[in-house]
């Protein structure tokens, strides 16, 4: 039997990528694969940077959701935002599941059981799937090279089973797990495992990249790039939670502007054809650390020794991605110019009595 050609979808690159939320660009699309109909936190970053991310790949799309807030709080009983067929996979095998999609459309194609084009497949896996429980079954998916996309959008922890601590919280991040006391004052003393790193290292033909919701139209193009990209592609993607976070909800995409313009979640591609890191992006201005700290109640209890330990970690950062540092950002990282977090004294009192 003759095999059919599997004709794939290539998605344009959008203009104006490094605009802030509010700039209005006229060549979205106007296909909504995500629409309202669900019971995310108000100002959730997962749901908005899924509305992007299944905006700018369009009606021929395929999503799979291993479990974590983007299954539980968007697939109740006969409520749904997915537009498009959307599957719910075990926490652990998101990767292995996204690879037998992919591997059966390419055979329906071939076979003539399936008329059109591949769809773009794309698996959304939270933080403590990607970058913990699934992480295996996700190399596996990369290392073999399946056409898919896959996203770990980042909330810093595990957000649907009451905000424990996974590998991408940050240092000093509070959560159930890591709470501030007499012997850990800071929380959480490890600092996030570079994920996104590690998978371009371990799968050098995949196009890797980093992004946040604070850079829609830039999500948007690397959400394309790595669609139109033939074989495997993955991002990992900011998104703050503000229940995690315990910010003001109308902050969420504030929040995903100041944590790239303070060093702490580092925008970078890697080209798989150069087998290069491209670390071109700019955010329009470089801030000290604290000014995004402060604006998270997660941060409350640091010490002005912690912060100055997140500013050291952040200005290697920048220098990792060679950009000059400001004097401004090289004082802050000394303790002497710091302060503790208002909520800190208190807390310390608190933690002393427990
Ligand atoms: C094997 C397994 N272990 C633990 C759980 C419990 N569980 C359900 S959702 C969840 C949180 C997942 O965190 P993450 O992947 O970061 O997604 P988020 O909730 O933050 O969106 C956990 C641990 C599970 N469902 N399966
Ligand atoms: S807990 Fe966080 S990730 Fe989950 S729905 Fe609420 S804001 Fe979104
Ligand atoms: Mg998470």
């Amino acid at each position: 039997m003759a095999t059919i050609e599997v004709q794939r979808q290539v998605l344009p690159i959008l203009g104006n990528p490094n605009q802030g939320a509010r700039f209005y660009n006229p060549d979205l699309p106007s296909s909504e694969p995500f629409v309202p109909g669900h019971r995310t936190c108000a100002g959730c970053g997962p749901s908005i940077q899924y509305r992007m991310t299944s905006k700018a790949a369009g009606d021929n799309t395929i999503l799979v959701g291993p479990t974590g807030c983007m299954y539980v709080a968007n697939s109740s009983y006969l409520c749904t935002p997915y537009n498009v067929p959307w599957a719910h996979t075990q926490i652990g095998s998101a990767g292995s599941f996204t690879a037998g999609v992919a591997a059966a459309y390419e055979a329906m194609i071939r076979k003539g059981k399936w008329k059109g084009a591949y769809p773009n497949i794309i698996c959304e896996a939270g933080d403590g799937s990607a970058s913990d429980i699934g992480l295996a079954s996700i190399s596996g998916a990369l290392y073999r090279n399946h056409d898919c996309l896959i996203i770990c959008y980042d909330n810093e922890q595990y957000a649907n089973t009451g905000i424990q601590a996974s590998s991408r919280t940050p240092y000093g991040g509070m959560t159930t797990f890591s709470p501030p006391g007499p012997e850990v004052p800071e929380g959480k003393k490890l600092y996030p495992k570079d994920l996104a790193r590690m998978m371009a290292a371990g799968h050098p033909h995949c196009y890797v990249a980093t992004a946040s919701v604070g850079y829609p139209i830039d999500l948007m193009n690397k959400v394309r790039k790595g669609l139109n990209h033939k074989g495997a592609s993955y991002l990992m993607v900011y998104t703050p939670c503000q229940k995690g976070f315990v910010y003001e909800t109308p902050r969420s995409i504030d929040l995903g502007r100041l944590v790239v313009e303070c060093g702490l979640y580092p925008m970078w591609e890697w080209n798989p054809e150069k087998r290069e890191f491209d670390y071109s992006f700019r955010p329009q201005s470089m801030r000290p650390v604290a000014e995004y700290l402060k604006l998270q109640g997660r941060f409350g209890h640091l010490h002005a020794q912690h912060i100055a330990n997140l500013q050291q970690f952040a200005n290697e950062q920048w220098q990792m991605m060679g950009i000059e540092l400001p004097e401004a950002l090289i004082k802050a990282a000394d303790v002497k110019n710091q302060t503790n977090m208002a909520a800190a004294a208190e807390a310390e009192q608190v933690a002393l009595t427990v």
